[in-house]
């Protein structure tokens, strides 16, 4: 059988191998850093960087916003290994490619992984700067057939047939939660659906009127097929959707498209808030 989507083990160990050669870090929580995220990094100490360049089998940013590195260290006295900026498929990576890094630091021995995104508001309910707490998501790229686990399954990573059922930690939710209201967040977190589209393209508004139809709360063009991976090797996940502008699901208002920019100016305006959040629940996770 060709690998051409599962994860070639050999590759992974040998990736692994090289970055406990450099450091002497041993995470064991994961933070992956979404659009205008990045700021989480900024606070890790004992900083070890090491840029996807350095890594010649991981995928590339190529996205404004994004940057491009593995950041592994301490914070809140956890020993944690982050992803400063990840790809997407719209890039041209297969899911393949874009959840090695999460098969990465699942080798690398976290237990817990901590997703986060920017993301559109299909809940006409939600305003833009909340953060949404992801309950559960709709993965459209896997249920037509892009899932990081098709291909030859390797057990040494996990079962044929994970299951989905709490691949979102409702423990880790609980916990977030509480965080927020301490820190006086409340007013501004949501619990919902996150969607995933492959992208580049946003949504049309038939397109957002059908997702918010069937349960949808946010959409987004990542993250999903990173839970997928992490679900495989049993690793808990916490997501986190920070929602940098709000649908249009009707025509004639076009002023309130959405575009890049507007989304990178949410995640600057929120990303303190998201990273004081994200260190204090890491503080708190065994
Ligand atoms: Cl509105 N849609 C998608 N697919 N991704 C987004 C977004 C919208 N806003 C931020 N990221």
């Amino acid at each position: 059988v060709k690998y051409d989507y599962s994860h070639d083990y050999d590759v992974v160990e040998e990736i692994c191998e090289m970055i406990l050669n450099r450091t002497k870090h041993r995470p064991t929580i994961g933070v992956i850093c979404g659009s205008g995220l990045s700021a989480l990094g900024d606070i890790v100490e004992e900083k070890y960087d090491i840029p996807y360049e350095q890594i010649k089998q991981f995928p590339k940013s190529t996205v404004p916003g994004h940057a491009g590195k593995l950041v592994l260290g301490v914070l809140s006295g956890k020993t944690v290994v982050m992803m400063q900026g990840r790809t997407h498929l719209y890039e041209g990576y297969s899911v393949g490619q874009v959840t090695l890094p999460v098969r990465v630091m699942a080798h690398l021995g976290i237990k817990t992984l901590i997703v986060t995104n920017a993301a559109g508001g299909l809940n006409q309910k939600y305003n833009v700067g909340d953060i949404m707490i992801m309950k559960d998501h709709i993965n459209l790229a896997a249920l037509t057939g892009e899932s990081p686990l098709r291909g030859a399954n390797d057990e040494r990573f996990g079962p044929r047939f994970p299951a989905l059922s709490n691949a979102y930690d409702s423990s880790l939710a609980k916990i977030a939660k509480a965080t927020a209201q301490e820190l006086g967040y409340s007013s501004f977190m949501q619990e919902g659906v996150y969607c995933a589209q492959v992208g580049p393209a946003f949504e049309s508004p038939a397109e957002c009127r059908f997702l918010h139809l069937v349960g949808a709360d946010a959409i987004g063009m990542s993250t999903v097929h990173e839970v997928l991976v992490a679900r495989h090797s049993q690793i808990r996940v916490l997501g986190f959707s920070l929602i940098t502008n709000i649908s249009v699901l009707d025509y004639g208002d076009d002023v309130l498209h959405a575009n890049h920019q507007e989304v990178l100016e949410t995640g600057k305006v929120r990303s303190e808030d998201m990273k004081i959040l994200v260190s204090n629940i890491v503080g708190k996770i065994e």
